[in-house]
């Protein structure tokens, strides 16, 4: 896909994501202003969009019979909650996020606590209403989502992840941790965007494989920059995931198998995609773009 159309597509999606995230989410005008600040102040820090934008183009890949504009809100919600309470001192005791200070330094623990706990009801009661004209597809996105959230994907992927090195270098768990903390996230807003585009099921079980594909490759390539990169390229020090002890599939296969699955994932993130009757070339070129970021 040409570069330059590329990039107005993903700026116009990244405009769409923000703008919807400002109009559907509560600002401090509304009771409790101290609350409702900290929710704006994580949603507003400006991270990439990746989610909400690969939800937008997933379901206009289709011919989308709704707006996908609150499955993506809900996504970012989930997503901004988990970084939240991700960086609380009882996990990941991070004083930074996103080039600011952490919602807990910007306000107090309790504050960002429930700022996290309020933005996952917040997802929910999204897709309750913004589909609520269309029951049947409200339903498969809050079991979407729910899934993607819950003990066995994102919570659980983040619960065998505490336990870093020292809980053993087991290729198992590793699998584990990447499918739940970072490639269930990602797989979601495929599949959610694909739904709402009206795509069958066999072609949103497609999105969903592919989002699977890409979501652990963009952790590898994760693992792989805090390897290899220039820390100044980076934006963040290098090696910090060896410092801290970090189970990473860099660490325990090593950089050259990494590239390889790297490769292999993105593959197989693009056959997903094209064997759907779906206009895929924006989101093909997305996870090729994800694969072989520099930063
Ligand atoms: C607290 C239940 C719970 C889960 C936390 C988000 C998370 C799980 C851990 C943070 C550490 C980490 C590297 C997670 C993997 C997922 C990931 C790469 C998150 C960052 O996503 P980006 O790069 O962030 O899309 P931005 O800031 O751009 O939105």
């Amino acid at each position: 896909m040409d570069a330059s159309l590329f990039q107005s597509r993903h700026e116009a999606f990244i405009q769409q994501a923000e703008s919807a995230l400002r109009r559907l989410t509560p600002t401090a005008a509304i009771r409790p202003a101290r609350l409702h600040a900290a929710m704006r102040y994580s949603l507003e820090a400006g991270g990439k969009r990746l989610r909400p934008v690969l939800c937008l183009a997933a379901a206009n890949a289709f011919n989308p019979q709704a707006d996908a504009e609150h499955a993506a809100t809900a996504l970012e919600c989930i997503h901004t909650y988990s970084l939240i309470h991700d960086d609380l001192p009882c996990m990941d005791n991070s004083d930074l996020r996103r080039g600011r200070p952490a919602c807990h330094k910007a306000f107090d623990e309790a504050t960002a606590l429930l700022a996290g706990d309020a933005l996952q009801p917040l997802a929910f009661e999204l897709l309750a209403t913004g589909y609520a004209a269309q029951p049947a597809l409200a339903t498969a996105l809050i079991a979407e989502l729910a899934k993607t959230a819950g003990s066995t994907l994102l919570v659980g992927g983040q619960t065998e992840d505490m336990g870093g090195l020292a809980a053993g270098a087991d290729a198992e768990r590793l699998e584990f941790i990447l499918l739940g903390k970072t490639a269930a996230m990602l797989s979601a807003p495929f599949a959610m965007g694909a739904m709402v585009g009206g795509a069958p099921p066999a072609d949103v079980e497609h999105f969903r494989q592919a989002g699977q594909a890409a979501g652990i490759a963009f952790q590898l390539v994760d693992d792989l920059l805090d390897l290899t990169a220039d820390a100044t390229q980076l934006g963040k020090p290098v090696g910090a995931d060896a410092q801290n002890g970090k189970l990473t599939y860099a660490g325990l296969h090593g950089i050259a198998a990494t590239q390889l699955r790297i490769q292999s994932l993105t593959e197989e993130a693009s056959g997903h995609l094209q064997a759907c009757k779906a206009d895929s070339m924006f989101i093909r070129e997305l996870v090729f773009r994800m694969a072989t970021r520099k930063h």
